[in-house]
């Protein structure tokens, strides 16, 4: 297990927050360091292929990208969030790599400018959330309240972030 883990974040990102509630939920400790992504550090641009956030650093090993890093931390630190059977962790998986598709569907939502826009969005999302919650309906069945019901997953960290910007809308 590693000694240090350092979250480099923007402000407000939801694929930074998807790896924090993964550290959370594993109980690592961990810093955040913040930085601005209109001026970005040289530093980080040298750890930052994509000179995107989140970047974890797990003692001195910079990793990237989202799911990446969830995934790394699930190998690493009890207790394991993705489902010990092989056919329900591939759906699982599945479901995680629709998170980039997802989350344009509803960004249309809640970081425009005007109502009209916000409307237009409104209209879109239907069709991104309407799969989604049919294979919340099939994986999870009568339980709840997690995608594989009672157990907290890989899948409800990836959502998370953009769900909770709902409470911001309101
Ligand atoms: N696929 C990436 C997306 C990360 C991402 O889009 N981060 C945004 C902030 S929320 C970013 O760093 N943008 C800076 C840029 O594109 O220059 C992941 O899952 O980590």
């Amino acid at each position: 297990m590693a000694e240090t883990y350092r979250l480099i974040s923007s402000l407000t990102c939801p694929w930074v927050q998807r790896a924090a509630i993964v550290l959370r939920a594993k109980d690592i400790e961990f810093e955040v360091t913040h930085i601005d992504l209109q001026d970005k550090p040289d530093w980080f641009l040298e750890i930052s292929p994509h000179g995107k956030v989140p970047v974890l650093v797990v003692d001195d090993q910079p990793l990237f990208e989202s799911n990446a890093i969830a995934e790394f931390l699930d190998e690493v630190a009890e207790p394991r969030l993705h489902p010990g059977d092989p056919i329900k962790r591939a759906r699982n998986r599945a479901w995680t790599d629709f998170v980039p598709t997802f989350a344009p569907g509803l960004s249309g939502i809640y970081y425009t400018k005007t109502e009209e826009a916000m409307n237009g969005g409104l209209k879109a999302a239907p069709a991104t959330v309407v799969k989604l919650e049919k294979a919340i309906a099939e994986e999870r069945g009568n339980d709840g309240p997690y995608f594989n019901g009672a157990a907290f997953s890989m899948v409800d960290a990836a959502y998370a972030p953009f769900l909770q910007r709902f409470a911001l809308v309101e």
